[in-house]
Formats: structure tokens, sequence, C-alpha cells
């Protein structure tokens, strides 16, 4: 009576099983089904808000690639409130999470928190937005744009846009956020360029805190005070420009003509004005920063060494361009 042949099949299937799994213990790897439970890398991030196209591309990019990543995202949105994003990373030290990663709505006060995180010996990466203190040991990095290379970039394309105009050139700029690192080094940068020739003025500069609505009521002030003498609006993300193209338009002007406007991030809503012949050219600045983070993340947490500065790499949008560039964009 031959045995049977189901339990001889399972005593092989065992053994099979056994060598198999000590030959994958000693090369180090596993098998599926048999995966030997892995702690999950948990990421705390405190988002600066949704205030923008820009943060609205930036917040999925983060999300997505945890995902990707296979890390667990706590992940908490500050309504651009500094406040809120120091009881976030307070709440993340509670919690013990493996880092801490946040895009700071300001530059400065964040010194407190950051020792907090450092005596619980939690890593800190600063992405897109930096902070302005003195002890760099309170973060392992900062990965984001140059924004002052941004200014540089607007001021530049003016500058040659510009290069046969004789008389003054009045300017109107659109700050972001007060004291965030964005608008000040984009104002920093824009200046430095124009500086060169006195036929650049700024007559009116005051923040539209990166939104849409507060871009276009700051804009219809400036159209009120200044009438037909404004020649170029300098705004610092695309979305006040594109809240002040409708100021623009309302007060009877034609956006990119009778105004050159310049801005910066190269969001969807600046290509589309473009192509519509509202808007002259926008400077990019990546949102795009979730892989970088995590890739970094993963390199904490497995000891490796990362550069104090990671930068992402950027161009420039005119007008004649959008139309082609527009299917390639990726936010
Ligand atoms: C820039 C980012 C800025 C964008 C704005 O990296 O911090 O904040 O330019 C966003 O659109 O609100």
């Amino acid at each position: 009576m031959p045995q049977d042949r189901t339990a001889l099949n399972s005593i092989a299937l065992n053994r099979r099983d056994l060598v198999a799994a000590a030959a994958a213990l000693a090369l180090g790897s596993v098998l599926p089904g048999q995966a030997f439970a892995q702690k999950k890398i948990v990421l705390g991030f405190s988002q600066v808000g949704a205030e923008s196209e820009w943060r609205t591309a930036n917040t999925e990019s983060i999300k997505a690639a945890a995902k990707d990543a296979g890390i667990e995202l706590k992940f908490s949105d500050a309504q651009q409130k500094q406040e809120n994003q120091i009881k976030a990373i307070r709440a993340f030290i509670a919690q013990k999470v493996d880092v801490i990663a946040f895009s700071p709505v300001v530059e400065s006060g964040w010194d407190n928190v950051l020792r907090e995180a450092k005596a619980a010996k939690i890593p800190v990466v600063l992405t897109d937005r930096a902070v302005n203190s003195k002890d760099t040991s309170l973060y392992v990095t900062f990965m984001g744009s140059d924004f002052v290379e941004e200014g540089r970039k607007a001021g530049r394309w003016l500058v040659d846009k510009m290069k046969d105009q004789k008389g003054e050139v009045r300017i109107v700029e659109l700050q972001g956020t007060v004291g965030s690192a964005p608008a000040i080094d984009r104002k920093k940068g824009f200046e430095e360029i124009i500086k060169a020739d006195p036929k650049f003025k700024i007559v009116r500069s005051q923040t539209g805190d990166f939104t849409r609505a507060k871009g276009k009521e700051v804009m219809e002030a400036f159209l009120k005070a200044e009438g037909k003498g404004i020649n170029v609006l300098y705004a610092h993300n695309d979305d006040m420009a594109i809240g002040a193209i409708q100021a623009i338009e309302e007060a009877g002007l034609k956006p990119a003509k009778d105004i050159t406007i310049i801005s910066i991030d190269a969001v969807k809503g600046a290509f589309e004005a473009m192509i519509a012949g509202k808007l002259n050219v926008s400077v990019e600045c990546s949102p795009l920063l979730g892989p970088q983070l995590m890739t970094a993340v993963k390199d904490i947490v497995a000891g490796k060494t990362i550069p104090k500065r990671i930068e992402t790499v950027e161009s420039i949008f005119p007008m004649e361009t959008a139309a082609a560039e527009f299917p390639k964009r990726k936010y």
C-alpha cells in the first residue's frame, strides 16, 4: 500500500521549507510569506499649511513617497502658524518617532524645540525652507531650493527684457509670508540683480502671504495707489500672481502686456496663465521633495552620513515655452 502520498509530500515540503529558510537567513533575504517583522520607520512631518498649489503638490509628493518607501508617516498641517508646528514637533517627540522633518513657516524661533528633539535623540530634517539657527547641529540636513538664486533668475530675466527700455521701470512686489526664507531670499536675489541699473525702482512692496486671495487684495491696493504708474509686478509665488492678474483685469488693464508679470514656482496655474498670455515668466521651484526626503530618512536611520545641504536643481519658463513644456510638467 503506497504510503499516504499527501503525508509524504507534506514532510518533503516542510524539509524543503526549513532548508530554504536556513538559506534565506544565511543570505540575509527573507522568503515571501515568512517576512520577519522588521520595525517600520516612523517619520513625523509638520507641513506649513495648504496655502498654495505649490504646497499641495509638496504634500502629495511627501505622502506618496512615504507610502512607496514603506515609511509610516505622521502628518500635521500647521495652517501657516508656527505655534502649530512647534506643537506638532513636541507631539512627535512624545511619540518617539524615528525622524522628524518639517518645512519651517518662518526662519526664526525654532532653537528651543529643536534642542528638545536633539535631547530626545531624534534626528531632524529641514525640507523646502531653512531656519536661521546658529546651531547647525540642531538638524541633520536642509533639502530644498536656493531661493536667492530664484530671485536672481527673476531679476536677470527682467533686466534682459527691459534692456532697451530708456525711462524708469516702476516695479510693485508681492512678497511671500513675512519672515519666511523664500520671501526674504527671493527679495534679496531680485534686488541684487536690478540694483545694477538705477532705472529699476521697486515703488511698492507688501506681503500677499503666498495666497491668491491676498495677492489680489494687495494688487488692488497697488493699482489704486499707482494707477497706470506700474510697469512690472514681481510676485514671490504663482498663486499671488494669479490673484493679481484678476485685479489687473478688473482694473481694465491687460496682464503681461500693460504690466509685465514675473513669478516663481512654475505650478500648473502659472502655465495656464502663460498659455493664456497673462503671465510673462515663472521661475521653477520644485515641490517634488518626497523621494529625496524618504531616501534621506532611510539613510539617517541606517546610520549613514548625508550632506548638510541637498539642493534642488531648477529652471525658468518664459511664456513662449509654456505650451511646449506644459504636457511634461509633474506638478
Ligand atoms: C518655496 C515654498 C513656497 C512656495 C509658495 O519652496 O516654501 O511656499 O514658493 C509656498 O508657493 O506657499
